[in-house]
């Protein structure tokens, strides 16, 4: 069976983005591959974040998982932190990675033109840690959302580079990127992706919002004057992207949907795909209460960070080795 693997970053709530462009896929690969989920928690304080804000955020974003339908019996869901090997790999990687690579980083380069202040050396390397975080596990899939593929193509550098110079030791993974819903887009400004680290969270819809507020956030979004419902992304990015989102979650094709409100104004499209989201909500809304309170989420993460530990510490083991830092004794 091939081996998926993929992390979220718990900053701030989950987002519909987030289960549209990932979540939601991971569901969906549990049966057929080998699937590793993690909640990466140091990815996250490459910002300063409040403490007891964050332990909030990282019960809610394994709380999510499952009730977004990750299976613990099926994949193997853990937090970053609990498994040693990742910042010890993240290093590694740092040392085998040139400034000039983590310079052309997109994400990277877009919060320095948008002049961010006090900006971590952490978060510069932080593709250097994703890398680790993929190759301890020898993952030949990593399903991610379009923002993140520009990270995967690095890793796949860095595993040729480290296999060149030491020796087979890393599998070259593949990014997996869904041919709809990979990049959901801001509901007030449709020329940016639908972002937790939005300023304003308007634009944002968060998987445990109220269901009337995300109704709210959905019938004011950002459309044209065209008038016209039909599929073009160039000049009516808005409204393709509430068909995108309606389409990723009723499983309808765009078309489709297309078709049904040609004839019908923005409005009562805007009102089906509030419908749609507020249905996803409601049900994923109704497991997270469930888990919450049934305490599970402890006994997942141990055994979820037992097997994934069981891989990565080979590896890191093997890693060492090749690179001449251990001495046996
Ligand atoms: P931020 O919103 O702060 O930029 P993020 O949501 O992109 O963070 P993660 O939470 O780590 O960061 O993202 C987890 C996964 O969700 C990644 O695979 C990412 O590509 C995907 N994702 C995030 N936002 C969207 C979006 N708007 N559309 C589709 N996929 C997304
Ligand atoms: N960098 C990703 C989150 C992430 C990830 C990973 C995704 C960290 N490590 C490994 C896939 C595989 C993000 O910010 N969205």
């Amino acid at each position: 069976m091939k081996r998926m693997l993929s992390g979220i970053k718990p900053t701030g709530q989950l987002t519909l983005g987030n289960y549209i462009g990932a979540l939601r896929n991971f569901v969906n690969y549990q049966d057929d591959y080998e699937m590793i989920v993690f909640i990466a928690n140091l990815h996250c304080i490459t910002e300063y974040q409040e403490p007891a804000e964050l332990r909030k955020n990282l019960t809610d974003a394994v709380a999510l998982y499952l009730a977004c339908g990750l299976d613990p019996d099926k994949a193997t869901i853990f937090l970053q932190t609990d498994v040693h090997a990742h910042a010890e790999l993240g290093y590694i990687m740092a040392c085998n990675t040139y400034l000039g690579e983590l310079n052309r980083m997109t994400q990277f380069k877009d919060k320095m033109a948008k002049g961010e202040k006090n900006m971590t050396a952490g978060l510069f390397t932080y593709p250097c840690l994703m890398a680790a975080d993929i190759l301890l596990y020898d993952a030949d899939y990593v399903p991610v959302g379009e923002d993140q593929k520009q990270h995967v193509e690095l890793t796949r550098d860095l595993a040729q580079r480290f296999n060149n110079r030491y020796g087979e030791t890393f599998n070259v993974p593949e990014p997996l990127i869904a041919k709809v819903g990979a990049r959901i887009m801001s509901l007030s400004d449709p020329s940016k992706k639908m972002s937790k680290s939005e300023e304003t969270n308007k634009g944002c819809i968060y998987l445990l919002d109220d269901l009337k507020v995300a109704r709210k956030k959905i019938m004011p979004a950002v459309t044209d004057s065209v008038g016209k419902v039909q599929l073009d992304k160039q000049n009516q990015p808005g409204l393709y992207n509430l068909i995108e989102i309606a389409s990723s979650l009723s499983g309808r094709t765009m078309e489709d949907i297309v078709s049904e409100f040609a004839d019908q104004g923005y409005g009562k499209l805007k009102a089906y795909t509030a419908d749609v989201v507020c249905d996803t909500l409601a049900s994923i809304q109704e497991r997270y209460t469930q888990i919450i309170e049934s305490r599970q989420i402890e006994s997942v993460l141990k055994e979820g960070a037992e097997k994934a530990s069981a891989i990565a510490d080979r590896k890191i083991e093997e890693v060492k080795k090749v690179i001449g830092l251990e001495i046996k004794y």
